[in-house]
């Protein structure tokens, strides 16, 4: 048995975050399948022993639970030293980043994809436009910083890095943004992170069904 235990599933970027750091950090990890897509995040019996924020990812180790990709990349970056922020300056810095992923820049692209590629056809067009718009305006922000700096927090990749990666990895037909047409600097630092030893590919790191993607839809 690995030393830490990811519950993820594919198709979650808050999940490929940490499944990421694990990997490229060469930590001994396995990945513990969530069916999401048949509601189990939902079911109250995985709430009451998983997690009760009914959310992916959960990262088990030692006999403790984490959540909240922030708090669990926060942890392991402080237990293992992988990625950490080096001075007071850097972790601010990378702190600053997570809370705008969190906020922003991933959860109105996830909204958006979720819109776009899982929801029964039918909602308000104005509702999926609003959710891009938002998105396009967090995309465009992160853009102009990664045009101007090699990773989140400066020269070296940290937990910031991960964080910021979690959806910029799905396909365009898949989330509705296009970064390499759309994002040049998001697309450079993407390549950046591509070239860390372990990275892969969501859905080649993390078990679970592909989205359908808009066009094969
Ligand atoms: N802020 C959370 C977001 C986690 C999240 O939204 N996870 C999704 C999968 S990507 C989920 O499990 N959603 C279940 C639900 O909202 O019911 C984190 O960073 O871990």
């Amino acid at each position: 048995m690995a030393k830490y235990k990811l519950h993820c599933f594919g198709a979650s970027g808050n999940a490929y975050k940490v499944a990421l750091y694990l990997n490229c950090a060469g930590l001994d990890w396995e990945p513990a399948e969530v069916d999401f897509f048949n509601g189990q995040t939902r079911d109250a019996v995985w709430r009451a022993d998983i997690n009760a924020m009914g959310e992916a990812p959960v990262l088990e180790v030692g006999g403790r639970k984490f959540a909240q990709s922030g708090a669990i990349l926060t942890w392991l970056a402080e237990t293992t030293g992988r990625f950490s922020p080096s001075t007071a300056d850097q972790r601010i810095e990378a702190l600053r980043w997570m809370f705008f992923d969190n906020h922003k820049f991933t959860s109105y692209l996830a909204t958006h994809r979720f819109l776009f590629s899982v929801a029964p056809p039918g909602t308000d067009p104005a509702v999926v436009a609003f959710f891009k718009a938002r998105a396009d305006a967090a995309y465009s922000i992160a853009d102009k910083h990664l045009s101007a700096h090699p990773f989140v927090a400066g020269a070296q990749p940290t937990i910031a890095d991960f964080s910021m990666a979690g959806y910029v990895f799905y396909p365009a037909d898949e989330t509705g943004i296009d970064i390499a047409k759309s994002y040049p600097g998001i697309d450079d630092w993407r390549g950046r992170i591509m070239a860390l030893d372990g990275w892969k590919d969501p859905y080649d790191l993390m078990p679970g069904r592909r989205l359908p993607s808009q066009v094969r839809r």
